[in-house]
């Protein structure tokens, strides 16, 4: 029988080999990420809920989903979010801005992501952007440490008379390159800005680096709904775990940021 101490250094040798966040090890757990914290670092003895949680998960080594929980509340916005990359494309998504239901749904659906979401906040602005914050953070947080995936894709996503083109590579380096001109002409009061603003933040925070492009388009509405569906595409095939080099990590210098 394990004593507390051993159970705890196992514990926090989980956490560093599969790049886990305290978050993370706290959902697995079932205690809350201060708690998980204050018991990693040894600032408070471990209780008998984190014991039986971690004597629980240790028994269960086997992988589990790539799953991320996040919430984010400051004064503009209140966004509770929780994610499975591993998904079937079931969403419930409501921001109270339907254009961006929409576009979130694109992502989902061709991504094969399974996605609740609900957010509010007191400005369009704000609430789109704070959602691709935590959207971006737990895509990161979920993906751990990156081993096996694919890495790099790109796809091309026609949608009648538009064409866009995304690349991305899930390098552990945010950077967004995106060359997209909007006519401001059929969004139902969504502006066209936010979608670029949207794919900008999101690749910042999900550390992926992200090229994106309009290549040709006349309708917003076709403009905006192509690059969400290609985005979904994209992250998928990038993520999606080559058995061939399952364990390892997709990359020359042997290390991704996470
Ligand atoms: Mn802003």
């Amino acid at each position: 029988m394990d004593t507390p101490e051993t159970v705890l250094q196992k514990i926090i040798q989980m956490q560093e080999s599969n790049g886990y966040s305290d978050q993370q090890m706290a959902d697995r757990i079932g205690c809350s990420r201060p708690l998980y914290q204050r018991t990693r670092t040894s600032k408070i003895p471990m209780g008998g809920t984190f014991l039986k949680g971690a004597m629980k998960l240790l028994e269960t080594p086997a992988m589990e989903g790539r799953k991320s929980v996040a919430s984010r509340k400051t004064r503009e916005t209140n966004i509770n979010l929780e994610l499975n990359l591993d998904g079937t494309g079931n969403y419930a998504i409501n921001t109270g801005i339907k254009m961006f239901d929409h576009l979130l749904a694109q992502v989902v659906r061709h991504g094969l992501i399974d996605i609740k979401l609900d957010a509010n906040g007191d400005d369009i602005h704000h609430i789109v952007e704070d959602v691709a914050i935590v959207l971006g953070r737990a895509f990161n947080q979920a993906l751990g440490e990156k081993r096996g995936i694919v890495r790099m894709a790109n796809v091309s996503v026609p949608m009648d008379e538009t064409l866009v083109n995304i690349a991305v590579d899930i390098s552990g380096r945010g950077y967004a390159v995106l060359n997209m001109n909007f006519s401001n002409n059929d969004m139902t009061g969504f502006p066209a800005d936010l979608v670029r603003h949207f794919l900008e933040t999101f690749a910042i925070e999900a550390r992926i680096n992200l090229h994106a492009s309009i290549v040709y388009g006349t309708n917003d509405h076709h403009k905006a709904e192509a690059l969400f569906k290609a985005l979904g595409r994209a992250l998928d095939a990038a993520m999606k775990v080559d058995p061939r080099i399952a364990g390892e990590l997709p990359s020359t210098k042997a290390f991704l940021e996470s």
